[in-house]
């Protein structure tokens, strides 16, 4: 087994075993992985295609040679569920709640195993690492996943992989060398390839996105009001603050969008 297979063989044990040591009810499907480069150039692209505060991977862990990547796809029941109503269902706001708990604990368990070889690694939150007034990160995990190849970005910015887009990521960042996975030029979301579909923009509940031409505009304030400024669940595990009704219901949810058009010709 190289590296590679080896962090791969961590991560999907941790996530198969996950709801067997933790009283859970969500359930996930085989996590996509990946490995960007941590001196692609593309990171030194992100500090102008984010915020100059985006950070390099070796502004994080000193001498980065790696980012692990790795993206975990809600079961179909989750994302089911989601479709009718404006509010976001229980079973989604559960997801969102144990997948981000076990996320944080499985960048934990990845930073020990890296660390007690020697190497040095980051243990990175999943997600409520951003500034709460421009609405954006200093270190954006999927912008990592576009770069380590694991998937392209819809016009919803969602990453679609190819188990679709409807999970959640995380990233940790090492100075341990392992193999760069490779990116491919093709785009995944139907809109961006074949100026078909949209099917995201017109789920959403808030109007956070307009199309201009063939350009589509996302406001992360309105997105951000109908998560926040409307009902809240508040349910025994924590705060149902979520919404993610653009990502459900929607070609690429559940798989890569191009496979199905490539399996009939008719296209979806
Ligand atoms: C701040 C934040 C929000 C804000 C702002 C959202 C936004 N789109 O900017 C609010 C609170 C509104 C929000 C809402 C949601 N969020 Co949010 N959020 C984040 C957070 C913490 C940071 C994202 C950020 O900095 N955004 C600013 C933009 C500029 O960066 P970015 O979106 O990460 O990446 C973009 C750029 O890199 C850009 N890009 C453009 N050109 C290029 C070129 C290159 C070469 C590259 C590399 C990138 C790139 O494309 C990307 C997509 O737009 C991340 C976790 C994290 N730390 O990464 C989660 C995260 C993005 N959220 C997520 C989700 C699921 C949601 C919601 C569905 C809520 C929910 N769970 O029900 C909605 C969806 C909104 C939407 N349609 O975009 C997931 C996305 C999963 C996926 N498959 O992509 C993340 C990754 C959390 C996680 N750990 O899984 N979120
Ligand atoms: S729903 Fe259609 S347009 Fe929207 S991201 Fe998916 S493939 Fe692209
Ligand atoms: S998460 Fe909700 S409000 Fe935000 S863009 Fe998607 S559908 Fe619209």
């Amino acid at each position: 087994m190289n590296d590679n297979e080896l962090v791969k063989n961590w991560i999907d044990n941790f996530v198969s075993d996950y709801g067997k040591t933790h009283n859970v009810e969500t359930k996930w499907k085989e996590p996509v992985v990946g490995v960007a480069d941590a001196s692609d150039s593309l990171y030194k692209e992100l500090k102008t295609i984010i915020s100059p505060m985006h950070a390099l991977p070796s502004e994080i862990v000193p001498g980065a040679k790696s980012v692990i990547v790795f993206f975990v796809p809600f079961a179909e029941s989750i994302v089911k569920s989601n479709i009718p109503e404006e509010e976001s269902s229980r079973e989604w706001d559960y997801a969102y709640i144990e997948t981000n708990q076990m996320l944080a604990e499985l960048n934990t368990y990845l930073y020990e195993k890296i660390t007690v070889m020697g190497y040095h690694a980051s243990n990175l939150p999943p997600t409520y690492n951003y500034d709460k007034e421009k609405l954006i990160s200093d270190w954006s995990h999927r912008s990592s996943a576009y770069i380590a190849g694991i998937g392209k970005f819809g016009i919803n910015n969602m990453l679609i992989t190819e188990r679709g887009c409807c999970g959640r990521l995380s990233s940790v960042i090492t100075d341990w060398k392992l193999q760069p996975t490779s990116r491919t030029d093709e785009e995944y979301c139907l809109y961006k390839g074949n100026g078909i579909c949209g099917k995201c923009v017109s789920r959403c509940v808030n109007n956070a996105f307009t199309i201009s031409e063939r350009d589509v505009l996302f406001d992360r304030y309105k997105c951000n009001e109908q998560i926040y400024e409307k009902i809240i669940p508040q349910w025994p595990i924590g705060p149902g603050d979520t919404c993610g009704k653009c990502m459900c219901d929607i070609p690429c949810s559940f798989t890569n969008p191009r496979f199905l058009i490539k399996k009939s010709s008719k296209g979806i």
